[in-house]
């Protein structure tokens, strides 16, 4: 179906405003809004029609999406922008008849802005870019041993003291509660949903440069000690700005009440700015922690969260505590074959009626290396092509049933990425690899790697268009247009 100036959109939602733009950034057209009865395309609300976030796309003569909510909608714009391609003889859509929706409700990417910073005109880029793959929530690692990234009024030295910095001394920064709100909103209106996270009780380094009197002394370890010095970097003094990015030093005081109040006001304020029903209170790598108050601390602070009316998150560490709040989500971020306790404690989770999201890290890491010699990135789950990423099963992880794992999250560490060009780099195209094991079944027939090769190749026109510096990965046959 042709795509000319004179082609209208019908329908109400703002989805529509959204695919005019998205034309208009990648072809130049602007397409008008049908004020009659129809449109050359046709956007259309059927609750029920399909499963939550479906839709169904025909494209002949004209183009008619059905979503079952707004969020259908939008995935079926998306879709449709994906369909969008120019020959000779101008623009056309490719004719499809499509009946979709996703297999896992939770289709996640994670931002790491605490290594280094992003401010709002970034993330809202990043929201941009991973909603059109149709990830439907943003995890946002707000704190670490290098900044704390959020202001928390009853806690001011935090932004005040703690976020001018990033690893190897970059610029740092913070949100105001003004600019979470911002994000939170903007998440919304591409239908994502914020998971903010502040990690405790370990990477925590920031939290005692505000605060001292909250945190123990820097607990080095031989890892720490030896990367520090292979990578040149300071090793962690207490009270200072922490400029590298080695980890498992730091702890909270586990054992004094100023500790609970501390966690209690936090996760309050971040409860009463967050519309999503989950805060993460982070629980990874608190390798100077001893396991028995590591234990204390991860019931303690499950129960805060419980206490403000959220759903708390964690990284799998924490299911090593026998009473962590009840209904807890679990982030397991082992590896495809899990190794020491991990499906262990990944399993609790479970049993504590909560459930599990995947961020197997040899496959769903997007801050791991393309290649060895890829500039930008880490290596210590695995080098990860395309391939890779694209080849696993959230299921067969793990000795639990089917029904407890949520979903899918992809995480970005932003340890070695300074800029949103970077982070996109490492994003695409591995970040379409999750969203396709994430939202399509695995028995589907194109569900296999000769066809999403293809498909994400046909992609690199539109993320041209949309500005995404993408890898141009080798493994991939990208078109020209
Ligand atoms: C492990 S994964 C971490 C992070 C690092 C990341 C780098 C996890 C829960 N913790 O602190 O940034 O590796 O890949």
């Amino acid at each position: 179906m042709p795509i000319t100036a004179t082609t209208r959109v019908h329908g109400s939602s703002p989805a529509a405003a959204q695919l005019i733009d998205a034309v208009e950034r990648r072809t130049g057209i602007r397409l008008s809004t049908s004020d009659g009865t129809s449109g050359e395309i046709e956007l259309l609300i059927d609750h029920g029609s399909s499963a939550p976030e479906g839709y169904t796309l025909e494209i002949g003569e004209r183009a008619i999406i059905v979503g079952a909510d707004e969020a259908g909608l939008f995935y079926g714009v998306q879709t449709l922008l994906q369909l969008l391609r120019q020959d000779d003889s101008g623009w056309a859509l490719l004719g499809a008849d499509i009946a979709d929706s996703p297999r896992f409700p939770r289709r996640g990417v994670m931002l790491d802005v605490a290594r280094h910073f992003f401010g709002v005109d970034y993330v809202k880029k990043f929201i941009d870019s991973t909603s059109s793959l149709k990830f439907n929530h943003l995890h946002l690692h707000l704190s670490d041993d290098q900044g704390w990234r959020v202001h928390i009024d009853a806690w001011p030295l935090l932004t005040e003291r703690a976020s001018a910095t990033s690893v190897g001394g970059d610029p740092g920064g913070f949100y105001t509660k003004a600019d979470y709100r911002e994000i939170v909103a903007y998440a919304a209106s591409r239908h994502m949903i914020v998971i903010p996270e502040i990690d405790l009780p370990g990477h925590t380094h920031a939290i005692g440069v505000a605060y001292p009197e909250l945190v123990e002394a820097p607990v080095l370890n031989d890892n720490l000690i030896a990367d520090s010095a292979r990578l040149g970097q300071p090793l962690p003094v207490a009270g200072e700005t922490y400029l590298g990015w080695g980890v498992g030093h730091s702890s909270v005081r586990i054992h004094e009440e100023r500790t609970y109040d501390f966690v209690r006001d936090v996760v309050h304020e971040l409860a009463e700015m967050t519309p999503g029903a989950y805060i993460h209170i982070g629980g990874d790598e608190s390798l100077g922690t001893p396991q028995a108050d590591f234990d204390l601390f991860a019931e303690r602070a499950t129960a805060i969260v419980v206490e403000a009316g959220k759903i708390p998150m964690a990284w799998h560490e924490m299911g090593s505590a026998t009473n962590i709040a009840e209904g807890t989500v679990g982030q397991y971020w082992g590896k495809t074959t899990p190794e020491g306790t991990h499906a262990e404690e990944a399993a609790h989770f479970v049993e504590r009626g909560g459930a599990l999201i995947m961020s197997a890290a040899d496959v769903t890491y997007l801050d791991m290396k393309y290649t060895e010699d890829f500039p930008l990135g880490l290596t210590w789950a695995g080098i990860i092509d395309v391939r890779s990423a694209y080849e696993w099963e959230p299921t067969a992880v793990l000795d639990v049933p089917d029904t407890a794992i949520l979903g899918v999250e992809a995480p970005l560490w932003s340890e070695t990425t300074r800029t949103l060009g970077e982070v996109e780099q490492l994003v695409f195209p591995r970040a379409a690899a999750q969203a396709e094991v994430a939202w399509s079944p695995r028995e589907a027939p194109e569900r296999g790697w000769e066809s999403f090769r293809v498909r994400v190749g046909a992609l690199a026109p539109l993320w041209k268009a949309e500005g995404i510096d993408f890898h141009p990965a080798d493994e991939i046959p990208w078109s020209a247009r």
